[in-house]
């Protein structure tokens, strides 16, 4: 009835540490070590091609990493170095982006399209080469131009270094738990028509849990992935959302969830039944099995806040008690209605950080740069060579969106980062403002719809510009312009501490009173409220241009970003090394 499937080879745990301490101590005896380090090279080719994947009983042609939907899982301790080998073997132009790795020193291997490379194109290669340092838990990589992520995604764990331990209890196994999205058409050709007629991003037809869409789909009962698992042990769920633009909460039947780490960042632990994920945010649980020998269903829905389209079933997975008859009907967890705000938000603001962490850094308490971000959706024109006849705004105008009033636009001729690295002008400029340049109720659906002249933004690449170690604190407020919105925003090549979050406008008087300077999460992705807003602040201390940006994909090509370009500081340890040479280019 279920198919136990490739991801047995993923669950890893003793064997795999075993294996790790062999080649430790091969390497000692080889003299290759030096007294104290444990730093280990991890090599890995990707190969991405085109490849036929059947699911919901139909075969669909896509491009994935190494011919497996979701790719290869990467292991790797902190303290590592990462060597990737890209071979583009698709016809697309591709990136991949190492969602979280905070690229310290090595901006040139964070793989945003036209942001830190050009797309490495078709027969060509590339090698992402970085270290892995001051961070550990869950992270992912990910395609990083047009929509392909959508299939070109996998899992990146990261183990403490030998000889240290986890915060909390030890694991007896951990099992990556990767949501995603699945279209019966290839994503690519999804995009290209959504684009062109400028219509919404049509929902998923599955979602999927490690890229299975479970027994709630038409024809995919045999397409799910099933856990087994032993009686009275510690699993350590590693779960990741990659869906393009979905939000999803995420449950298991009969069992409880210690939340432990969030984005690669420890948590003090968190008791709670259910999760909930924004694209781009990974989440570490432990659960113990101690329930009655059966079968119990992991189950992920949406969380919506918009009424952009999304999938009204859930996929499923099962966890599987090795004594129990696999054939016993597994109970369901009851799921959230789609649009329970209340639940999300308990479980969002209930995270705090782990001050005992060996990674733990205070947040700043004085700030350089303080800047007040609106977020949001809006309205461009109609291009002159497409034919908007599917838009929600009509024929003349299409969906877009912007910070700040700028909607951001991908340069075309070279990198931002060779750009700021090589001091060439042209490719952007360095004016993203620190406030918008009108200030109204931002959260009031009558004032956004009364005045339509505040929905189109100017289209710009811009920057922000920072000084080496400055300090920034950024309020992040979104818009009711034509509708309110959750947006998750990511920044690369950093993490943030989020002193608050709530709903309506921010305001600077008594919200500020609310800031956790003590024991705030740490994150690098936050999902600012429906009609409200969040508050961060991070040290500027990573040179390079760094990519921030809304994770629901369908907004990024309407504009819902912009970047930070940090300056090198004082020394070559605090600089940027040159670009590697095989670097891709325009
Ligand atoms: C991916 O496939 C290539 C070519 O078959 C192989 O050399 C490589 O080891 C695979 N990589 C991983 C991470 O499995
Ligand atoms: C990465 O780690 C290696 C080995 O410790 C070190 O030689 C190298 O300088 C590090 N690279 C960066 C960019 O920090
Ligand atoms: C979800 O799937 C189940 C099982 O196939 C089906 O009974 C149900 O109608 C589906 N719900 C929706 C909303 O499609
Ligand atoms: C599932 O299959 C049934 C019966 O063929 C059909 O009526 C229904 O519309 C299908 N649902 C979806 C979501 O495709
Ligand atoms: C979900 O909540 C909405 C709004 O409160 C309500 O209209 C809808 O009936 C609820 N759906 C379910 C399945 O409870
Ligand atoms: C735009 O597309 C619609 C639907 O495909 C079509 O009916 C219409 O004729 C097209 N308009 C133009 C100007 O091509
Ligand atoms: C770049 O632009 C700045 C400001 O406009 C100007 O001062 C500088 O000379 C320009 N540099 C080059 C290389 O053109
Ligand atoms: C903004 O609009 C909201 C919703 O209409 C309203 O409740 C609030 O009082 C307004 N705020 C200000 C400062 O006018
Ligand atoms: C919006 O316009 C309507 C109709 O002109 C008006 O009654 C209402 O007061 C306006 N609302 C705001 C918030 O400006
Ligand atoms: C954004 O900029 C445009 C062009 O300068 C302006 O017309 C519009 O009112 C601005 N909107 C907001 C919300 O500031
Ligand atoms: C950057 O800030 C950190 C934390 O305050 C400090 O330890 C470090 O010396 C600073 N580095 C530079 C170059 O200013
Ligand atoms: C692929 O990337 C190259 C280099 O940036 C660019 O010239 C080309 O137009 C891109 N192709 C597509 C189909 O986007
Ligand atoms: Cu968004």
């Amino acid at each position: 009835m279920y198919i136990s499937n490739i991801y047995t080879s993923d669950i890893f745990g003793v064997q795999n540490n075993m294996a790790r301490i062999m080649i430790f101590s091969l390497a000692i005896v080889l003299g290759l070590l030096a007294s104290s380090s444990s730093a280990a090279v991890v090599e890995h080719t990707f190969d991405v091609a085109n490849f036929a994947v059947t699911r919901l009983c139909q075969s669909t042609t896509v491009a994935v990493v190494n011919n497996s939907l979701p790719g290869p899982t990467i292991h790797v301790h902190e303290g590592d170095t990462l060597v990737v080998h890209v071979n583009n073997k698709s016809p697309y132009n591709i990136s991949i982006h190492w969602h979280g790795v905070f690229q310290l020193n090595s901006g040139w291997a964070d793989g945003p399209g036209y942001i830190t490379q050009c797309p490495i194109r078709p027969g060509n290669s590339y090698t992402y080469r970085f270290n892995i340092t001051r961070q550990e838990g869950t992270l992912w990589w990910h395609a990083h131009v047009s929509v392909l992520r959508a299939t070109v995604y996998g899992a990146l764990l990261i183990q403490p270094k030998l000889g240290r331990n986890y915060p909390f209890r030890r694991p007896y196994r951990e099992v990556p738990i990767i949501l995603g999205e699945w279209w019966k058409r290839n994503p690519v050709d999804v995009d290209r028509e959504a684009l062109g007629t400028g219509s919404p991003f049509p929902a998923p037809d599955a979602y999927t849990i490690n890229g299975q869409p479970g027994h709630r789909y038409n024809c995919s009962s045999n397409e799910m992935f099933r856990l087994t698992v032993e009686q009275g042990r510690t699993y350590l769920l590693r779960i990741i959302n990659a869906a393009l633009n979905n939000q999803l909460f995420f449950k298991l039947a009969g069992h409880r969830f210690t939340v432990v780490a969030i984005d690669a960042a420890y948590t003090n632990p968190y008791e709670t039944d259910v999760l909930v994920l924004a694209p781009g945010q990974t989440i570490d649980v432990l659960i113990t099995t101690n329930q009655a020998p059966g079968n119990y269903y992991m189950a992920a829905s949406t969380y919506s806040t918009s009424a952009a389209p999304f999938n009204d079933n859930f996929t499923s997975a099962v966890l599987h008690y090795a004594t129990a008859p696999v054939t016993a009907t597994p109970q369901l967890p009851p799921l959230p209605n789609v649009t329970d705000t209340p639940t999300a938000h308990r479980f969002y603001t209930s995270l705090t950080g782990l001050t005992t962490s060996p990674f733990w850094s205070p947040p700043p308490r004085e700030v350089d740069e303080s800047m007040f971000v609106t977020v949001g959706v809006g309205a461009e024109a109609c291009g002159a060579d497409m034919n908007c006849s599917g838009s929600p705004l009509g024929p003349r105008f299409r969906l877009a969106a912007n910070m700040n009033n700028v909607s951001f636009q991908f340069p075309t001729s070279r990198s931002m980062l060779e750009a700021f690295h090589f001091n060439i002008n042209g490719t952007y400029t360095e004016d993203f403002p620190n406030r918008p340049p009108v200030e109204f109720n931002y959260t009031d659906e009558a004032v956004s719809r009364n005045f339509t002249a505040l929905w189109v933004a100017p289209r710009g690449t811009k920057v922000k510009k920072l000084k080496y170690n400055a300090t920034v604190e950024v309020v992040l407020q979104n818009t009711a312009i034509l509708t309110t919105e959750n947006h998750p925003i990511h920044f690369h090549g950093l993490n943030f501490h989020v002193l608050a979050q709530g709903f309506g406008n921010f305001n600077e008087g008594s919200d500020r009173r609310s800031f956790n300077l003590v024991n705030p999460q740490e994150r690098n992705t936050i999902a600012v409220p429906d009609g409200g807003w969040a508050v961060i602040r991070f040290r500027a201390n990573n040179p390079g241009v760094w990519f921030v940006h809304c994770h629901l994909d369908v907004h990024l090509p309407w504009g819902l970003a912009m970047a930070f370009a940090i300056e090198n500081g004082p020394t070559p340890s605090t600089s940027l090394p040159p670009p590697p040479s095989d670097l891709p280019r325009c």
